[in-house]
Formats: C-alpha cells, sequence, structure tokens
C-alpha cells in the first residue's frame, strides 16, 4: 500500500514525496535525523526527540523552518494518514538543494521529511537467548572530528561498523572510541552489569544519548538498582555478569556473547529481563 509522507507543509502521497539530487543531504549527508516509534498510537518521548533533532541542527548551524509543535503535530498526523498505531517515524530535515559545493549557505529550503511504516522488529529468538556480537575495528568519530552527539544523516562511520558486525554473522556491533574505551552500538547504546551495579558509558565517551538509554537508565533507579555512567573498558565487558543494548528499534535487548568470550551466564540475565519488561510496561502504560 502507498504511504502518505509528510513533506515541508503537507502530506503527499509516497510517490510525490521526492528531493532534489542537488539536495545537499544526497551530495554531503548535511542534515539531522529521529527515529520513533508510537506505541497505541503515541510517540514514545516525542519531544525528548524533538528536542534532539533541534539540538543536531544547531549543532550543523541548520535552521529548522517549522516550530517544535508543527513537527510534533506532523509526526502525529503522518502516523494517522497511514493509519499506523504502532509504528516507526523517520524524521529528517535536510540542508536542502544548493550548488555543486559544501558551502551550506548556497542552499535554500531546508526540507522536513516525516516517514511512517511498521517496524520491522529483530526476531523474538534473539531476546530470548541474546545477541552475539564483535568489536569493531572502525572506531567511533572523535567528538573533535564529528560529535557522535549529533544525529546526521552522515551514519557512515556506523555503516563502517555495521559491515563488520554482518561479516562476522552478527547484527550489531560493539565500537570503541579513540582511546580504546567502550563508546556504544552502531545503532544502540550498551549498558553491562558488573559487580551488582549498572553501567553505562558517558556522553564524554563519545555515544548518541539514546532516549531509550535515559528511559532505562530512570526505570533502572526507580526499581532500586545502582546505575551510573562510566568509562568502560573491553576487559570490563568480557567480564561483566550481564550485557543488554537499547535503542528505538531494540528496545533492551541482551548481548550473551562479546568477541567470542561468553558473558556471565551465557544466557539473559535477570537485571536485564527486569528492565525489559519494566521498559515493556512503560511503552504500552
Ligand atoms: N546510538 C546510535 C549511534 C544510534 O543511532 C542509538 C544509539 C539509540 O538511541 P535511541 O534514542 O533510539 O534510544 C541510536 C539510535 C535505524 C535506527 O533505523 C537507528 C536508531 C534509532 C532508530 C532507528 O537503524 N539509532
Amino acid at each position: 500500500m502507498a504511504r502518505i509522507v509528510f513533506m515541508n507543509d503537507r502530506l503527499v502521497p509516497e510517490d510525490e514525496a521526492r528531493v532534489s539530487v542537488f539536495d545537499h543531504g544526497l551530495l554531503y549527508g548535511d542534515g539531522v535525523f529521529e527515529g520513533m516509534r508510537s506505541y497505541s498510537g503515541r510517540v514514545f518521548r516525542l519531544d525528548a526527540h524533538i528536542d534532539r533533532l533541534w539540538e543536531s541542527a544547531q549543532a550543523i548551524c541548520l535552521k529548522i523552518p517549522l516550530t517544535k509543535e508543527a513537527v510534533a503535530q506532523a509526526v502525529n498526523e503522518t502516523l494517522a494518514a497511514n493509519g499506523l498505531t504502532d509504528g516507526y517515524v523517520r524524521l529528517l530535515v535536510t540542508r536542502g538543494a544548493g550548488t555543486l559545493g559544501l558551502d551550506p549557505n548556497r542552499t535554500k529550503n531546508p526540507q522536513v521529511i516525516v516517514i511512517a511504516d511498521t517496524i520491522s522488529l529483530y526476531p523474538r529468538e534473539h531476546y530470548e537467548k541474546g545477541l552475539r556480537i564483535v568489536t569493531a575495528a572502525t572506531q567511533r568519530t572523535q567528538a573533535a572530528a564529528l560529535s557522535p552527539r549529533i544525529k546526521s544523516l552522515n551514519y557512515l562511520n556506523n555503516i563502517m561498523a555495521k559491515l563488520e558486525g554482518l561479516q562476522a554473522g552478527c547484527v550489531e556491533a560493539l565500537m570503541l572510541n579513540h582511546k580504546g574505551e567502550v563508546a556504544e552500538c552502531t545503532g544502540d547504546n550498551i549498558f553491562v552489569v558488573r559487580k551488582g551495579l549498572l553501567l553505562t558509558p558517558p556522553p564524554d565517551a563519545g555515544i548518541l544519548e539514546g532516549i531509550t538509554r535515559g528511559a532505562v537508565m530512570d526505570l533502572a533507579r526507580s526499581a532500586g538498582i545502582d546505575c551510573r555512567e562510566a568509562t568502560l573498558t573491553r576487559h570490563d565487558l568480557y567480564t561483566a555478569e550481564e550485557c543488554f543494548l537499547t535503542g528505538t528499534a531494540a528496545e533492551v535487548i541482551p548481548v550473551v556473547e562479546i568477541d567470542g568470550r561468553s558473558i556471565g551466564t551465557g544466557r539473559p540475565g535477570p537485571v536485564t529481563a527486569k528492565l525489559l519488561a519494566a521498559f515493556h510496561a512503560l511503552v504500552r502504560q
């Protein structure tokens, strides 16, 4: 069935939703995006996603030509127009069409696009048995080169690491920062349970501050689990009791093997199970 897409100021059928070949989003990956989910007709943490989009745009000197309220409304209207109550939303803002040169000042009309679709979930087995992941040789970009806190349309850093994971037969791959510390996975944040503490790398380790990550940290604290941001090495992961990933698409997904090392019992652990259940309850409440 043809989808309905929001473009700038209106809803159009998908084959009328087109961008210019001169759009710097296409030519240079110059733009920003968000990926979010709706559950029972409500977008999970819509305001947080919109705030993060605005922060990414601010960081690249991109002025979004709509208000936050108008963008939130566009997201909800796009879901409704596609008859989706439980779906995935891709919200993006491109720099707009310009000249064949890098200069963003020579572009016009940033494109605000909202695409809504059904979500393709990881198979149930991944949640029951846990994922195997490997460390990618591709490092997360240093903040001084390109901050991982910007969710930009240029995702090649993550895609290079994802390719390495796929070549190793894994759906996710671990990325380290330039200091060799654990940063995150290609599209998910990482947590470990170590000596009874729940640990996740801090923003300055070179991560995108995930909305799911934030929600899981809050849930852990409410459940009396001591959750902290901490610099982690691969050794901390290999010797952890439990490990899991968080992300909009994955929600909370257990990891049971990293670089051939079995983590904890080699099966999804109790803290992971508790947080996954708490997350399900939160999004469906
Ligand atoms: N790190 C990176 C690099 C991401 O891209 C996350 C962590 C998790 O953040 P959230 O806010 O989702 O908890 C992301 C999010 C996709 C897709 O289509 C990717 C993300 C989100 C939604 C969809 O692959 N990445």
